[in-house]
């Protein structure tokens, strides 16, 4: 069997008996990298001034290797702040407004993806089979193959690819189309992200599918599919079925009060649709009034890339947003939005849904969304919750039995609202029965087990030359 090298951004560092912190990716690529054993590597969350060097740390756990590489506060603000997170996070979410292109940030971005091949070459084995996850790292495959590595090497993209239209907006869309076709595999979230991604292909004249998972581009096959992200969904239905006994799920029913709950879980982020869901709370509130008191929005909101100006921005709008709907919606004994930036630990997370009649997940457009997948598998089958969910996460390509909504319609989400939380029992119950059946023939260890398969069996072009 061949070893496994796993390269991402950062690396979910396992505790001191190697077991992998929670979060469905770790536990799903440390399952694969135990059988297989392997490397992980990726940025040590440390950086150094300009003039020293940049360590590289190697911690060994059994038959896995994590290799994390330092960086310097240049290759943070330009590589990961600066064009990973201000021109392709916002180009790829289709927020071309919020996009801030800048050469040296992208020269920084393609320097840090050279100095991951660097570090990268001298650990590889002719045999290894290379998995590079995400955006922050779209360059590897063709830096590697610069350097002469002929290795099987896939990528998975965890957020949305967007269409030719949007994409063409990126000055370097040529380079990162190029060495996306360097991978022998690209995988994607859905099958609109993939269509997309040949679309671009297409508009361009550089290549085009020749069968349902084969490229050819730039004078060569790949494969290229669909694999939509899952979570561990067994488990965390056994996490929910307990959270009854952490006592912060107790003291939340408690002051309920008897009210409902509705429940929302976002990384702050632009891309998340949080506004448009106070938005559309507000508007239920506002036509439903009778309702005062009797229903509870509880928003869970950690902070996230607070490096970056826009994320600034939209934590201040937010809090604003919660503050201005809690004064005119609120009375003394009852606020409309518990607005928590806080993170919260998995039981806790998997019992707060549990107790939400309605999860409400309203992405202007997502790659995925785990919350929606967590919403579904943490209920309790006698007497489930029903998820709202915008039709732009990729969720809603598998979840068909939520309530869709466009989150850009603020009216159709406030009677999305109503209509869940006066949804007949049965209904609800077969609603979520076909998506939870979903959810646990794929989970993510089906995802990745999958994408792996399909590495194993890529056309490999690169060995030929
Ligand atoms: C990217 C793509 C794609 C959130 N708050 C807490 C907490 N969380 C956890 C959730 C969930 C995860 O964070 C968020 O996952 P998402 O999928 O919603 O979003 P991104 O972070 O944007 O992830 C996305 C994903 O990659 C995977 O491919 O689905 O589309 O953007 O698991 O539970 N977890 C805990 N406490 C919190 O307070 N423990």
């Amino acid at each position: 069997m061949s070893r496994l090298v796993v390269v991402s951004n950062r690396v979910p560092l396992p505790d001191e008996n190697g077991n992998p912190p929670p979060g469905g990716l770790a536990v799903a690529v440390h399952a694969a990298l135990r059988e297989s054993g392997g490397i992980w590597m990726g940025w040590s969350g440390k950086t150094t001034g300009e003039e020293e060097p940049t360590g590289l740390t190697t911690l060994e756990h059994g038959k896995i290797s994590y290799v994390l590489t330092d960086l310097t506060q240049a290759d943070l603000d330009e590589y990961y702040n600066g064009f990973a997170n201000r021109v392709l996070w916002p180009i790829f979410h289709c927020r071309l407004d919020l996009a801030e292109y800048a050469r040296q940030e992208m020269a920084g971005y393609f320097r840090v993806n050279r100095l991951f091949a660097e570090r990268l070459v001298p650990m590889l084995e002719p045999d290894d089979v290379i998995w590079v996850h995400d955006y922050h790292l779209i360059p590897l495959a063709a830096e590697l193959r610069k350097r002469g590595v002929k290795n099987r090497i896939g990528f998975f993209l965890h957020i949305p690819w967007p269409p030719a239209d949007i994409l063409t907006a990126l000055p370097v869309y040529e380079i990162i189309m190029r060495d996306l076709a360097e991978y022998d595999l690209a995988g994607f979230q859905t099958d609109y992200d993939l269509d997309n991604f040949v679309g671009c292909l297409r508009r361009e004249k550089w290549g085009d599918r020749t069968d349902k998972n084969t490229v050819h581009a730039f004078g060569h096959d790949f494969a290229a599919g669909a694999y939509p992200i899952g979570i561990e969904t067994a488990e965390f239905a056994r996490l929910a079925e307990k959270a009854g006994e952490a006592s912060m799920v107790g003291e939340m029913e408690q002051s309920l009060n008897g009210s409902a709950l509705m429940i929302g879980v976002d990384r702050l982020d632009y891309s998340k649709g949080i506004s448009h869901r106070i938005d559309a709370f507000e508007r239920y509130l506002t036509r439903n009034p009778e309702m005062a008191g009797k229903l509870t929005l509880l928003q869970v909101a950690p902070h996230s890339r607070s490096d970056v100006k826009e994320y600034l921005d939209m934590q201040a709008q937010v809090e604003a947003h919660c503050g201005r709907v809690n004064g005119a919606h609120g009375t003394i004994d009852w606020v409309p939005i518990r607005y928590v930036n806080q993170s919260l630990t998995r039981p806790v997370l998997s019992g707060l849904y549990r107790l939400a009649k309605v999860g409400l997940v309203t992405p202007l457009r997502d790659g995925m969304n785990l919350v929606a997948k967590e919403y579904i598998a943490s209920q309790d089958p006698e007497d489930p919750g029903v998820l709202v969910l915008s039709r732009f996460a990729g969720a809603a390509r598998e979840l068909d039995g939520a309530v869709f909504i466009n989150p850009y319609d603020t009216d159709q989400t406030a009677a999305a609202i109503g209509r869940a939380l006066e949804m007949p029992l049965d209904e609800r119950m077969a609603r979520w029965r076909r998506m939870m059946d979903h959810l646990l023939k794929n989970d993510v260890g089906h995802w990745c087990r999958s994408f792996l398969d399909d590495l194993s069996e890529a056309p490999l072009h690169h060995a030929a030359t």
